[in-house]
């Protein structure tokens, strides 16, 4: 009996001597069934985490939120907090859609918890 293993297949395997005939079943020794199946390699699709500048927030904050939810160290995280403060939007990293909603909703919980105003949102690339 061949047997045909390759990941772009897939199906039943042939037929074996004790395999019983039931119908869909009776191929004869020698045959087997191939389908056709489309590999599955898509890609996740990609979500911009956003920080919104504001007039209250201290620096210090947003420098704090930068390392602790995004893993920056003191110099990138100044370098954005910086770039919001004077553009009004900057990014903080880039995530699949459960990632980037979890750090939003962290961001946005602890900024509330400090009674600050600071705004994280997302954007799909
Ligand atoms: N603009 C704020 C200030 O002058 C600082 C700030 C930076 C606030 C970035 C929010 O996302 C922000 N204190």
């Amino acid at each position: 009996m061949m047997h045909i293993s390759n990941s772009h297949f897939s199906g039943r395997p042939a037929a074996g001597p004790d395999t019983p005939r039931r119908p869909g079943n009776n191929d004869g020794p020698g045959t087997a069934v191939i389908t056709r199946t489309k590999p599955q390699t898509k890609r996740p699709s990609l979500y911009r985490v956003l920080l919104l500048n504001d007039d209250y927030t201290p620096m210090e904050f947003v420098v704090h939120v930068l390392e602790r939810f995004f893993n920056k160290n003191r110099d990138e995280a100044n370098r954005i907090m910086l770039h919001v403060h004077h553009h009004g939007v900057g990014e903080c990293g880039v995530f699949t859609y459960e990632v980037a909603e979890t750090k939003v909703t962290q961001v946005m919980d602890f900024a509330r918890k400090h009674q600050h105003p600071l705004q994280c949102v997302m954007e799909k690339k």
